[in-house]
């Protein structure tokens, strides 16, 4: 063979079609620990109440309920006492899930006439939610009724997260998502207990959030035309495929916060600077050099065929006055809007700012936020700077390890791992996928990439207990709408939540692609879109 310049594997990959599926409860992200009981399964019926104990299980309660009544058409009331044919008990209150696993672990017993979820916190028990709607059949995801027997294997289930952070990042900015396919997005990912919604709201391309004029406004900027004007703008692709435009009200953001926190996620939301900023100097004007013109058009740079586009081309100018004046007055809003702990500054790629003016800048903004009470969040470029002693996040994406490994040990910092081979989704998942990335893999960046890392043990240096979590990331540059969101991210998005929520000592890419065999359908009958990666059995 070798002679013609093929191996044999080559030819195996396409004349032997991956094995067929074993059986498997298909649970995703693997649960700590899975006691399969056997014998006459638990079955719904239209009799059926959802039982909240405790003033905490009123939302999960709800959530569950809501969940199961379009496919089963049952009525599913919930109810504040136990009674009733074959009850779904949830149980939430301190000691009541897993023990020093109180924030988000749980406990899920499936008996033939009984459900238990018992938890310390509302998300703990909704993460028990999640993982029981997993255990009934694919068509409970139909929001028409289905007849279907709502049946569900006996379990005893214990299970809690390896990292507190399990992220995404959807980058609104080149290309716009309104907020129903915000949630929609949502949606597909808190099944996996997905629980960080990083918002990239800004950039060289569109700035994407509404802001109010301050009452101090020194430089009498007109904090509206940051939408006004570029709310209207988006990124070409190819220069021909326009980015989505719009923008965010403060009440379409507190909508989104809302949506998100009834899924157990934190927003996380992303002001880049002080590279990434031509929309902003774009539409206001006192924030150019004097003299200079601002930009008449956003950086509607291509994409070429490798998926990168322009990057690293603009900056805020570290020696105005009016820089920092609207980095404060921007932040502050940002900060009394969001009720998550962190704000994140972007920080990467200044391509065109000095090293010194890039610090100078970096570390007013960081100050600024954690004057804020927030704790700061930015790209590793900026794990060089002052950062606030124990009050900042360095989240990886490319580049220089040993300068996170310093932010951590001096600076008390924590980490958040999005290393772009392991989870850029605009990278190619599948040689068969017509457009997507190659830059990060110098290929494809498939399913098996984005699962067979080890988050604890990445950075050199750093203890896994300073890793706060994983987060994939979505890049808008030729991404569009929520459909092609869905069809980069899935399944890889599954691989992410699961590398950060299983035990590393647990996790194995055969069993879960053999899992993953199964959601597909629970992913059609939703309507989540997916690649259907050749490395899964689909069924
Ligand atoms: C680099 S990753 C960027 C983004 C691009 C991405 C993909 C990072 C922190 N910055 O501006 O969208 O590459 O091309």
């Amino acid at each position: 063979w070798a002679g013609y310049g093929y191996s044999i594997s080559e030819f195996q990959i396409w004349d032997s079609p991956p094995a067929p599926p074993a059986p498997t409860l298909g649970l995703l992200p693997k649960p700590v620990s899975v006691q399969e009981n056997g014998g006459t399964p638990y079955t719904l019926n239209r009799d059926t109440r959802v039982v909240a104990l405790g003033a905490g299980a009123q939302a999960p309660a709800g959530y569950l309920a809501r969940l199961l009544r379009p496919s089963t058409g049952y009525a599913l009331p919930v109810v504040g006492t136990e009674a009733g044919p074959a009850p779904i008990v949830i149980d939430v209150g301190p000691g009541k899930g897993p023990a020093g696993q109180g924030a988000e672990g749980y406990k899920l017993t499936v008996a033939a006439g009984r459900v238990l979820i018992s938890a310390d916190t509302p998300n703990g028990a909704l993460n028990g939610v999640q993982t029981l709607r997993q255990l009934f059949p694919q068509w409970l995801e139909s929001d028409t009724v289905v007849t279907a027997p709502w049946t569900a294997p006996t379990v005893t289930i214990t299970d809690y997260p390896r990292f507190p952070h399990r992220g995404m990042m959807l980058d609104v900015a080149r290309s716009f998502y309104p907020v129903n396919e915000v949630k929609a997005y949502i949606d597909s990912a808190a099944q996996f207990k997905i629980n960080r919604l990083h918002l990239h709201l800004t950039d060289d391309q569109g700035w994407r959030i509404a802001l109010d004029d301050p009452r101090s406004n020194p430089s009498g900027i007109d904090y509206g035309l940051l939408t006004e004007v570029s709310g209207g703008t988006a990124m070409t692709d190819r220069g021909t495929e326009p980015g989505i435009t719009g923008y965010y009200t403060k009440a379409d953001y507190a909508e989104i916060v809302r949506y998100a926190g009834e899924n157990g996620m934190t927003v996380i939301p992303e002001i880049d600077m002080p590279g990434h900023t031509n929309a902003a100097l774009h539409a206001v004007p006192q924030l150019n050099t004097a003299g200079a013109r601002p930009q008449l058009q956003p950086g509607q740079s291509t994409v070429p065929a490798n998926g990168t586009g322009a990057v690293g081309y603009s900056s805020l100018d570290a020696n105005s006055d009016v820089t920092y004046e609207f980095a404060e007055r921007v932040l502050t809003q940002i900060a009394a809007m969001t009720p998550g702990p962190y704000l994140h500054i972007g920080g990467d790629e200044a391509h065109v700012t000095s090293h010194a003016d890039y610090t100078k800048m970096v570390n007013a903004f960081t100050q600024k936020i954690a004057s804020l009470g927030k704790t700061v969040v930015g790209w590793n470029e900026y794990a060089g700077t002052a950062l606030p002693q124990n009050k900042a996040v360095v989240q990886f994406w490319t580049g220089d390890l040993t300068a996170v490994a310093n932010a951590v040990n001096n600076r008390g910092a924590k980490v958040i791992l999005s290393p772009a081979p392991n989870t850029y989704v605009p990278q190619k998942q599948d040689s068969r996928q017509p457009q997507g990335g190659t830059w990060a893999c110098g290929g494809v960046c498939g399913l098996d990439r984005h699962y067979n890392w080890n988050p604890g043990a990445f950075v050199p240096g750093v203890a896994e207990s300073n890793v706060l979590g994983v987060e994939s990331a979505l890049w808008g540059e030729f991404i569009r709408r929520l459909g092609q969101a869905q069809y980069y991210s899935f399944p890889r998005l599954i691989a992410t939540a699961e590398a950060g929520w299983t035990p590393q000592a647990q996790r194995d890419y055969a069993d879960f692609r053999t899992r993953l065999s199964k959601a597909g359908g629970r992913l059609t009958v939703q309507g989540t879109n997916f690649f259907p990666t050749a490395d899964v059995a689909w069924r």
